[in-house]
């Protein structure tokens, strides 16, 4: 028995080897994609973030289960899949650690001038050590306001215990056993915003979360200031962003996500020096994927097999 299974994008060998002893994995080719094969699919392993809503997965009646390899499903119509009897599956709690490694040295990169130092270092500037250049922001003893403290934030929050740091959050509802752990404290979002050296993101992407920080947030912000979002683009207006870190109403930004992603290669933000940007790294690590790359298949082959799936979302 070989369930067909769609993939929007080329697999890693790794995650192949795993699939192919039960599946016969082919790739979607967006509207290229044979409808036959659409018609055939009974599993859809998604990779990266596509849009996936009703109208593809009428394309597709005999799919059971999607395998969305990530936690964050906002690229994923949750109800329209409900409404099919779609089952997802996703990865919490395996992206945990190394998202919050992701925002601390973010965090630590933006504050402490790591990148602009090492383009600096590396250019024919750099002739003779100067103790008047590059002056940054101290990270321990520093207040840091997380938005969004749930299985991400709070290891951020750990971590930032280790530099001393004072911990505001701000979340959807208060989470007590995140207080008690690491002596974080509740702040409304103006109060965190007006208090913190640096914010950090680390919500989904929801109806409720999308556009969150805009130009009144980054106003309330201090202009000495850093931004760090390692949650999705979406969660924060980049027009604002930009008029916020050419205005000085921030010190500056570290972006590991954006919208679009990429943004376009004349986009401003990629302009400034007050910016980093990486590539959507929040898990990447060779650890991580692969616990990932475990656990989505897991899921995928349990929904085809009509046995419970290890983490199902929808
Ligand atoms: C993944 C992520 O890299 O888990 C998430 O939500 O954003 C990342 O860890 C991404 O989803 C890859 O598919």
């Amino acid at each position: 028995m070989s369930y067909n299974v769609l993939t929007n994008t080329q697999l890693s060998p790794t995650i192949l080897e795993m699939l192919t002893p039960a599946c016969t994995v082919t790739v979607w080719q967006g509207e290229a994609t044979d409808p036959a094969l659409l018609a055939a699919t009974e599993g859809f392993f998604v990779y990266g973030h596509p849009k996936i809503a009703g109208p593809l997965m009428d394309r597709m009646p005999k799919l059971r289960v999607i395998s969305n390899f990530g936690v964050g499903v906002d690229h994923i119509n949750l109800d329209d899949a409900r409404a099919r009897n779609i089952a997802v599956g996703n990865t919490p709690r395996l992206v945990d650690g190394a998202t919050a490694d992701l925002t601390f040295a973010l965090l630590m990169a933006i504050g402490r001038n790591v990148v602009i130092g090492d383009r600096y270092a590396r250019s024919a500037a750099f002739t003779h050590y100067d103790p008047n250049i590059l002056h940054g922001h101290e990270v321990h003893g520093a207040t840091l306001g997380i938005i969004g403290m749930g299985n991400i934030g709070r290891q951020v929050a750990r971590r930032a215990r280790g530099f001393d740091m004072r911990v505001l959050y701000h979340n959807r509802k208060r989470n007590l056993a995140a207080e008690a752990e690491v002596d974080a404290t509740y702040a409304e979002l103006p109060a965190l915003l007006a208090q913190s050296d640096y914010v950090t993101l680390n919500m989904p992407l929801t109806p409720e979360t999308r556009g969150m920080i805009g130009r009144a947030q980054l106003r309330a912000m201090r202009p000495t200031a850093y931004l760090i979002n390692v949650a999705r683009g979406g969660v924060v207006d980049h027009d604002a962003l930009v008029e916020a870190l050419t205005q000085g109403w921030i010190a500056g930004a570290a972006l590991d996500v954006t919208e679009p992603e990429p943004l376009p290669r004349d986009h401003p933000l990629l302009q400034l020096d007050n910016v980093i940007i990486t590539p959507h790294l929040g898990s990447a690590t060779v650890q991580t994927r692969y616990n990932m790359a475990r656990r989505a298949v897991d899921n995928l082959l349990a929904g085809l097999e009509g046995r419970a799936m290890p983490n199902r979302i929808a």
